[in-house]
């Protein structure tokens, strides 16, 4: 495979450097009923991305936006670049690093996905797709998928912020206009009620495990243990220790001018639980609830979320 020419930070920069050139109108644009950043995602892309080749050892983690997913993209590659040491064969003595495309499978160019299906490292990709809009062979080649959720109450917060922090997406002038677009499918990748209930009807396959955000922020040790055990990664207690050492919040956020540029901030902003707080009116609290109660309550997703401990003001 092509070694992969630029970075993460490199990517991002790029995007940002573009969309302060864009009116807010073009920032996003519909895809399939759903709305994307124009900046990182096109229909040709969208077009090209069933022809990926999904493998039964490929590790696939699928969230929404804002619900942690660099965070555990952090673990998973961890987890791979120890499961490619142990194996020890030709392909993993290749440069790990070298071999990575762009994480997340919906953003790219139209020739990465046959990049993708040359490489002979076991491949992690990271998704905010729906799951009817992932290539089909994901499924017929039962690939196995970690599924992120976080707390809508949460998700909403961090998402505001992050709006507002990169060009890339439209900006809110206020926290109230955010809320209203929040809750009438204004945001990119779609509406995160859907998400929830469309992936909920996946919850129970065996090829995908689901893991709460507050979780494994609660328990990173036991979260990470289960998720190597998962995708068939053994580890000794020094390699999980370091693992999790690693994908702690602080060494992320220290990290982050060179895994993800000058937006490194951005990206790493509190990485903590109950931050809505700060943000819902009483008004805003009762509209969510409902909306739980009415599309999510008592689904399989609906009871991993907590939502009485996590969300209730
Ligand atoms: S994105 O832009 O959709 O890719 O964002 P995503 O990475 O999915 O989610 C960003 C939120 O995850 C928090 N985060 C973390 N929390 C705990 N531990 C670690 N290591 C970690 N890394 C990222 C990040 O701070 C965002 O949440 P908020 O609430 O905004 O801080």
């Amino acid at each position: 495979m092509e070694k992969s020419r630029k970075t993460l930070a490199d990517i991002l920069n790029e995007a940002m450097v573009a969309a302060n050139t864009m009116d807010r109108d073009k920032l996003l644009f519909s895809y399939k009923g759903i709305l994307y950043p124009a900046t990182f995602c096109s229909p040709e892309v969208f077009r090209a991305m069933d022809s990926l080749e999904a493998r039964s050892d490929d590790i696939i983690l699928a969230g929404y936006p804002k619900s942690g997913t660099n965070w555990l993209g952090q673990i998973l590659n961890d987890l791979v670049a120890i499961f490619g040491k142990k194996a020890q064969d030709k392909e993993s003595s290749m440069n790990y690093e070298e071999m990575q495309e762009f994480p997340y499978l919906e953003m790219g160019d139209t020739g990465k996905y046959e990049r993708m299906n040359k490489s002979p490292c076991r491949r992690v990709i990271v998704t905010h797709l729906l799951p009817e809009n992932l290539p089909s062979s994901i499924f017929r080649n039962k690939a196995k998928i970690l599924l992120l959720i976080r707390n809508p109450k949460d998700v909403a917060t961090s998402f505001y912020h992050f709006s507002n922090g990169m060009s890339h997406l439209p900006s809110y002038e206020t926290w109230d206009d955010f809320f209203i677009a929040f809750m009438t499918k204004k945001m990119p990748w779609g509406c995160y009620f859907e998400y929830l209930s469309k992936w909920n009807k996946y919850a129970d396959d065996e090829n995908v495990m689901t893991i709460t955000y507050e979780e494994l922020k609660e328990n990173p040790v036991l979260g990470v243990k289960n998720i190597a055990a998962f995708f068939g990664v053994s580890l000794t207690e020094k390699e999980l220790q370091s693992v999790v050492e690693r994908s702690s919040f602080q060494s992320m956020k220290k990290n982050s001018l060179k895994t993800h540029g000058k937006h490194g901030d951005v990206f790493f902003r509190k990485g903590g639980v109950n931050d809505w707080k700060n943000l819902f009116s009483g008004d805003q609290n009762k509209k969510m609830d409902k909306a739980f109660e009415e599309r999510i309550k008592g689904t399989k997703l609906g009871t991993k979320l907590k939502y009485e401990v996590y969300c209730k003001a």
